[in-house]
């Protein structure tokens, strides 16, 4: 495969580490780096593992390979970031009848039986997703904009990724909800920064300054759309020609929102290692684990005009975004 493979193992011979095979998506965006940071630096040799880690470049081939790799080297556990959701029957099938427990962590797989995995960690996207809408219709009310028409364009992440069917789900629920919502275009930016400035800028061919809002399904998309957005001679931000709201609050997202180019953002936590490290811990004494675990998230404002937001009858604090917020981090 064209993946780079690492043994970041220097071989102590102890042979008492846990081995860990990680094959993650790729290095696409900011988020993602943190959540290979996270990996490494929870499955250390000093924590007791030895981490084989696989960087797939967004291709659901290299990791199939990855993961006939991890088994073939008779890993103890393999932890897989799925790019896509479905596709993995037979490898996770291949990885079972070897005995060899697999950890799914961020995006889901789409399994015929859920016995091929042990355990998920990850988010609840379509909640990203509604509760981004939510503050878009409390921010809509509180500049006294509510019953105006609102016109959408919706820069999707990889298609087929949970992030993207999620975030891009519960905006579609709010817009059928609101009648004067339109959501003129959904395009993918593939979570790329260069994608994201593609797509906005046949966008902005497309519909101009119809646009009032521009819903990045992560922030390395809002970076590009709010390149070309400048670049064709126009304003974001509050009191601009058009808003753009993203996902994933990392560092560089939520300088942006700080300074108002990004209107709102909704966090999407990458540190999934310590959660995965707990499982291993917990199947390592034979206990048994949660099929699920949701990691916690907040959502981020430029604009405190939003202090709460409620979905499904549940209520979320919206964090206005400063320096030392983004410092605590
Ligand atoms: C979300 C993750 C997404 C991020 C993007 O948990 O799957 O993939 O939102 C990343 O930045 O590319
Ligand atoms: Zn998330």
């Amino acid at each position: 495969s064209t993946s780079s493979t690492e043994d970041t193992k220097t071989d102590t011979g102890s042979g008492d580490l846990i081995t860990v095979g990680f094959s993650q998506v790729g290095a696409e965006s900011d988020w993602r780096t943190a959540n290979t940071e996270s990996m490494k630096s929870t499955f250390s040799e000093e924590n007791g593992y030895e981490l084989i880690f696989d960087d797939a470049q967004q291709k659901q081939e290299n990791q199939i390979a990855a993961i006939r790799n991890f088994i073939q080297q008779e890993v103890d556990y393999i932890v897989l970031a799925p790019v896509t959701e479905t596709g993995w029957d037979t490898v996770l099938q291949e990885a079972k009848d070897a005995g060899v427990p697999v950890i799914i962590v961020d995006r889901m797989v789409n399994v015929s039986d859920d016995s091929l995995y042990t355990a998920w960690v990850g988010s609840n996207f379509e909640l990203e997703g509604k509760k981004a809408a939510a503050w878009l219709y409390a921010y809509l009310q509180a500049a006294g904009k509510g019953e105006e028409p609102v016109n959408i364009v919706d820069i999707q992440g990889t298609i087929g990724a949970s992030a993207q069917i999620g975030r891009t789900a519960g905006l579609e629920a709010a817009v059928s909800e609101h009648s004067n919502w339109t959501l003129l275009a959904k395009v993918s930016g593939e979570f790329t920064q260069a994608k994201g400035q593609e797509v906005m800028e046949s966008l902005l061919k497309q519909y101009g300054d119809q646009i009032d809002v521009v819903y990045c399904e992560n922030d390395n998309e809002a970076f590009g759309a709010i390149d070309a957005i400048e670049a064709a001679g126009y304003k974001v931000g509050a009191d601009g020609d058009m808003i753009v709201m993203s996902f994933d609050s990392t560092n560089a997202g939520l300088t942006e929102t700080l300074n108002g180019k990004i209107i709102c953002n909704t966090e999407c936590n990458p540190l999934h290692g310590p959660r995965v490290q707990e499982i291993i811990q917990t199947l390592e004494k034979g206990e048994t684990v949660n099929k699920q675990e949701y990691v916690d998230e907040g959502i981020f404002s430029f604009d405190g005009a939003v202090s709460v937001i409620s979905v499904d009858g549940a209520e979320y604090p919206v964090t206005k975004v400063t320096k030392e917020v983004i410092e605590s981090r």
